[in-house]
């Protein structure tokens, strides 16, 4: 039987950049006549809204081949791929984190396309175009790689946003019809999600990894106003680490408000970001910071 392409993403918790990407890319490479799956062992964070679970694509089941082989997206960190990935079972990585590009290099047969850029479902986007498969973008794929963008370039307002995202998000809005006003429809789902289950809400989205001076445990959740955000119930959920920083991205006034806890954490992120405190446990950023370009400085800082 032919081998089984599985495309997936990271382990424990994937977002909605991951969940479209790789749905879309099953879509492109099944047009291209693979015999390909997309599949998750991890938990969907709440920015997969129950209106996108109710489009007309889905992950598939995660009982795959033995013998297949794995494409990667979303994360180019081999600890945090999905439990079922291999160095020797993988054949391709595309992600826009940076920190491995010299650890793939020792892997010439493993194909790596990682660029710091807004989305994922920008470069598979583009993937689709480059293929000549436009036609595989009906509205609900199309709705799908949009909320990706928006959802990792907040609202297009973030610094890592790209021309790239920009046309992306332009052509696939118009590709797809979708009306003007999804961005409100897309972040208001996510807020509700959000405020279902709160305290899980943070613990679907930690990133545990050590990287500079940054606490090894680190939160993110975006807002559209930080009046809703509860600092007392966030503050529960990290009790049980001696040391962590929680970014929560205010999309109404454009700020990171970065909560902390730990020894020595309000001095080592006053020095990273040259800047003074807000309080014992918080300093705001007058623009706001993806966690992936916080750790980004933290990594570059410390190579100085
Ligand atoms: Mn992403």
């Amino acid at each position: 039987m032919e081998t089984e392409l599985v495309v997936t993403s990271g382990r424990k918790y994937i977002d909605i950049d991951a969940y479209a990407s790789i749905i879309a890319y099953r879509e492109l490479l099944r047009k291209r006549g693979y015999r390909v799956t997309a599949s998750s062992l991890s938990t969907l964070n709440q920015s997969i809204p129950e209106f996108i679970l109710g489009l007309n694509y889905h992950l598939d089941p995660t009982d795959t081949q033995k013998d297949a082989k794995y494409i990667v997206l979303d994360t180019s960190n081999p600890d945090f791929f999905d439990e079922r990935v291999t160095n020797d079972n993988l054949i391709e990585v595309i992600d826009h984190h940076t920190g491995f590009e010299d650890y793939w290099r020792n892997y010439p047969n493993i194909k790596t396309d990682i660029e710091f850029i807004g989305s994922v479902c920008t470069i598979i986007y583009e993937r689709i175009l480059a293929s000549g498969h436009v036609e595989i973008l009906d509205t609900d794929l199309c709705k799908l790689l949009v909320a990706g963008i928006l959802d990792n370039t907040l609202n297009l307002k973030s610094s890592i946003t790209t021309d790239r995202d920009r046309v992306a998000y332009e052509k696939l809005m118009e590709i797809g019809n979708i009306p003007k006003d999804f961005y409100a429809e897309y972040f208001s789902a996510c807020e509700s999600e959000i405020m279902k289950d709160f305290a899980k809400a943070i613990k679907d989205d930690i990133k545990i990894e050590k990287v500079g001076v940054l606490p090894e445990v680190i939160g993110q959740m975006i807002v559209l106003n930080i009046d809703k955000f509860d600092t007392e119930e966030m503050k529960k959920v990290f009790e049980e680490y001696p040391e962590w920083l929680m970014n929560v991205i205010c999309l109404e006034d454009g700020k990171s408000y970065l909560y902390f806890g730990g020894e020595g954490v309000r001095q080592r992120l006053e020095t990273l970001f040259n800047k003074q405190s807000d309080a014992d446990d918080l300093l705001v950023l007058d623009e706001f910071l993806l966690r992936k370009q916080i750790m980004k400085k933290a990594r570059e800082a410390s190579l100085l």
